[in-house]
């Protein structure tokens, strides 16, 4: 049995070694994307057993993929490969701030072919959480379809759903996004919105009326992220503001968010309460900003403790 699934598409990262146009960029650095797989790369590294599937390509890049979140101690036995579509990829531009541009190639990617057939079963059943992010629908109807069947197998087996929104509006209209999450919302059991993407989808940035309307939704808990000030938590019955740590050299926010649920489930997995939960997440969230991937900045749970000061580092 896993603690944690996950699936959705992973793209090879390319990251600029310059800043500036990419048109006059020579050097780019390969890694993954996916926020999927980073949210299930920052779960293993915690000490979780977590499995993350998703179509690719029967091309270098889909093995890549497969070898690097292999390489991160995550299941990829349920990743298919698809000989007709090839792997996506991602190309990150950056000028002189740190939330880099961001240039998808990755229509008819391997992974737009996910459909529900490709659901296990049982191996969804095996989990205590399934995690979903809003990317998996945004990128053809059949991955919709896969995301809504794969959270009714879910639901019909009392196993929680996280769900993260994840709003790309390069993916999909405004209107199509907020139709979709928040059809979504109405079977998760934990959520994890921006405060943005609150505004979006409900048109409302107090954080009070916004805990009312997901909670009414039927979700039991929700960490509404407010980037670097931290987050609030609630659970219908507590809320709580949790402040955030400060970085000072930030590198690349990307991942931060998939960095803050893995260190919230991670928590709430291990007993800590929702203010536990909250801390953690915003500690993992910000470890990810210190380095240049979407992945790479992940602690070890020792890492995260010491980051947090619950504990001393030894560093020699
Ligand atoms: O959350 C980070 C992701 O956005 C990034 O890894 C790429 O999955 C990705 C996407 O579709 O934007």
């Amino acid at each position: 049995s896993l603690d944690v699934i996950t699936f959705g598409e992973s793209m090879v990262l390319f990251s600029p070694g310059d800043k500036g146009p990419l048109r006059h960029v020579h050097n780019f650095t390969k890694s993954i994307a996916g926020a999927e797989s980073n949210v299930a790369i920052a779960l293993s590294r915690l000490g979780h057993s977590v499995g993350w599937f998703s179509k690719i390509g029967d091309d270098e890049f889909g093995r890549y993929i497969k070898f690097m979140v292999r390489g991160e101690g995550v299941d990829v036995s349920r990743t298919i490969i698809d000989k007709e579509h090839q792997t996506g990829l991602l190309f990150k531009e950056l000028f002189e701030h740190v939330n880099p541009n961001v240039y998808y190639y990755r229509k008819n990617s391997a992974a737009s072919f996910l459909q529900p057939a490709d659901l296990d079963l049982e191996y969804i059943k095996s989990a205590k959480i399934l995690h979903i992010t809003g990317i998996t629908p945004a990128i053809s109807q059949s991955a919709k379809e896969t995301v809504l069947e794969a959270i009714k197998i879910a639901k019909q087996n009392g196993i929680t759903v996280s769900f993260d929104p994840n709003i790309r509006l390069k993916l999909w209209s405004l209107e199509e996004a907020k139709e979709t999450i928040l059809e979504i919302c109405n079977h998760v059991d934990i959520l994890f919105p921006g405060i943005d993407e609150s505004e979006i989808l409900l048109g409302d940035t107090d954080p009070q009326e916004i805990f009312k309307a997901f909670h009414g939704m039927g979700i039991s808990e929700i960490a509404l992220k407010l980037g670097k000030k931290g987050c609030m938590v609630s659970d219908g019955k507590v809320t709580e503001f949790v402040p955030g740590y400060i970085v000072e050299h930030l590198e690349d926010t990307v991942g931060a968010g998939d960095g803050f649920a893995a260190g919230y489930l991670s928590s709430r997995l291990k007993g800590l309460s929702i203010q536990e939960a909250g801390d953690f997440a915003n500690g993992v969230g910000a470890m990810a900003t210190l380095v240049r991937g979407d992945s790479e900045g992940f602690p070890t749970y020792q890492q995260l403790l010491a980051f947090t000061g619950k504990i001393d580092s030894i560093d020699r």
